[in-house]
């Protein structure tokens, strides 16, 4: 044997074959797009401008003081919605803070996805009933829980997929490579999704990565890598519906960038006309989701002003019901803060609080 032989010596994959396309991948607006179902088309159109109108209420709801704070997903709609519609109900969803709308498009209460933004307690819906896990402040770190559950469900011999959502800034976190690579190395059932939207708060892309694409990140750990117009919802759809499919099948993960914009600012807390052109934001104006798939299903025949005025309608309807239910005020326990944080409280922890306890008492005396 001489060291040519060795495993060390060749690559280990052909690389070929797990290289994105260097286009993003788009659907609607091509020839391809006369093939998708109309059913669909209009489930997802649906789903996208109830959507916009949510992310229009919440951050009504941060003026009002009724949300603390709300990282809006306008103009990434597509994104959302396809992932929470690429999964069976026995999948696993694991989101970023932004990913609200994939939480309640999987079913989740509406109201009870903006617990943890509004302050309230904990996670604020259970993660177990729909299979979402908590929405994930603490960058990428969802990305590693996706890996271990999908590692645990394929020794189980369960079927379920993990499809974990990040953000381009993710990326450059530790958690992410370690995700990936043990992902890949073990072959598990798990979808990673990075919502490429331009920015990382005030960061852009050219100072977050000096890659390719996120999609050719991939290549370096041994799993396809699959580049989408991350505004046409049919394309992100199909993309992640099949990769959703090859995970199931034993075919291990895939990582899939969705190239989109953030339309409006990080969050509520932040000024984007600091950092950013309007010329930029302009020019992803006319390349919106929502009239993306109104182009195509007007070309179809399948929206009128009847179909339009009802979905209206619908979005309306769950946008009053959002509001008045989030106009109550919540009887909460500050020392809930300390419950379900470890299994044994720290010392540390118990100090804090005894101190809360006492501050409350004193004030509750005065
Ligand atoms: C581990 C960690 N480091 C830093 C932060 C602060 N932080 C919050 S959002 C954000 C930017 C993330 O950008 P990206 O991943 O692109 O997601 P986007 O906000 O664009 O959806 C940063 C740095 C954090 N939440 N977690
Ligand atoms: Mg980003």
């Amino acid at each position: 044997m001489t060291v040519l032989d060795t495993p060390a010596w060749r690559p280990r994959t052909d690389a070929a074959p797990l290289l994105p396309d260097p286009e993003p991948y788009r659907l609607l607006g091509t020839p391809a797009a006369a093939e998708l179902d109309p059913a669909l088309l209009r489930t997802l159109y649906g789903h996208l401008v109830r959507g916009r109108r949510y992310n229009q209420q919440a951050t009504a709801l941060t003026k009002q003081g009724r949300l603390a704070v709300y990282p809006a997903s306008t103009g990434q709609e597509a994104c959302e919605i396809a992932a929470a519609l690429a999964l069976r109900p026995r999948d696993w969803l694991f989101p970023s803070y932004r990913d609200t709308l994939a939480v309640v498009a999987r079913g989740v209460d509406p109201v009870e996805a903006l617990t943890l933004l509004r302050g309230d307690w904990h996670t604020g819906y259970d993660p177990h009933e729909h299979r979402v896990a908590p929405l994930s402040t603490p960058l990428a770190t969802q990305l590693p829980h996706a890996v271990g559950l999908a590692r645990a469900a394929r020794l189980t011999g369960d079927d379920v997929v993990a499809l974990a959502m990040v953000g381009d800034g993710g990326t450059s976190e530790g958690d992410f490579h370690e995700a990936l690579n043990f992902a890949a190395v073990w072959q598990v059932p798990v979808v990673f999704l990075v919502q490429n939207n331009g920015f990382a708060i005030s960061v852009p892309l050219d100072k977050q990565t000096a890659a390719p694409t996120f999609a050719h990140k991939a290549v370096g750990y041994g799993m396809p890598g699959r580049l989408v117009d991350g505004n046409d919802v049919a394309a992100v759809h199909q993309v992640l519906a099949e990769a959703v499919g090859r995970a199931r099948d034993g075919g291990g993960p895939t990582l899939v960038e969705a190239v989109t914009y953030r339309m409006d600012a990080h969050t509520n807390a932040d000024d984007a006309t600091r950092y950013r052109e309007d010329s930029e934001v302009a020019a992803w104006r006319a390349h919106d989701p929502i009239a993306l798939l109104e182009r195509e299903l007007t070309g179809r025949g399948l929206l009128d002003d009847e179909v339009r005025d009802s979905v209206a309608d619908d979005a309306e309807t769950m946008a009053s019901a959002l509001r008045e239910r989030m106009h109550t005020d919540a009887t909460l326990d500050p020392m809930d803060l300390f419950a379900h944080v470890y299994a044994e409280p720290t010392q540390q922890l118990r100090q804090q609080e005894a101190q809360l306890r006492a501050e409350l008492e004193a004030e509750r005396q005065s």
